[in-house]
């Protein structure tokens, strides 16, 4: 691969960590249409980049408090999957860190926070899902993951 120092305004080509959450109501999970390069008009959770020093609970809670206004709890990692992206707009690698919360004010209301990258909020039955999903959460889904609690 050619040296990073050789082109000041090529962007260095490495994995990063994301964090995305099932927030679960009831049957439903949040999702959201994205405006993003990546995945543009997919359907996707809420989520971002894992910052410096966070855990995975804090960064979930910021992500979803940034994205939909919403204040979750009960926290818990489910699991993780490698993501390499290369038919994006851009090519990226994500490991993407999968968690699970529910909201902490069960009748709070999802809100638009950043239109710029993010079509809305709304709840979907997990058993009626709307296509198309974006490509991580496609293939979670369709390996028959199941982030709601068995009990
Ligand atoms: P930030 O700059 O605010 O930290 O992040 P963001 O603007 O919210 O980034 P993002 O694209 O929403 O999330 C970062 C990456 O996480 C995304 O480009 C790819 C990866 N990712 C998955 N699955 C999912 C998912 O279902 N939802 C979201 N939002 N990101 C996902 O691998
Ligand atoms: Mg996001």
């Amino acid at each position: 691969m050619e040296n990073e120092g050789d082109n000041p305004l090529q962007v260095a080509l490495v994995p990063r960590a994301a964090v995305v959450v099932f927030l679960l109501k009831g049957k439903t999970v949040l999702l959201g249409r994205r405006r993003s390069s990546i995945g543009h008009s997919t359907f996707a959770l809420p989520g971002g980049h894992l910052e410096f020093g966070e855990s995975f609970e804090e960064c979930a809670a910021r992500e979803v408090k940034e994205e939909s206004g919403l204040d979750i709890e009960k926290t818990e990692f489910l699991t993780v999957t490698n993501n390499v992206l290369l038919e994006e707009a851009r090519p990226a690698h994500y490991v993407t860190i999968f968690v699970r919360a529910v909201l902490a004010d069960p009748d709070q209301v999802p809100q638009n926070m950043e239109p710029h990258k993010c079509d809305g909020w709304d709840w979907y039955d997990w058993k009626n899902l709307p296509q198309p999903l974006f490509r991580p959460l496609e293939k979670i889904v369709q390996s028959g993951f199941n982030p709601f609690p068995t009990d």
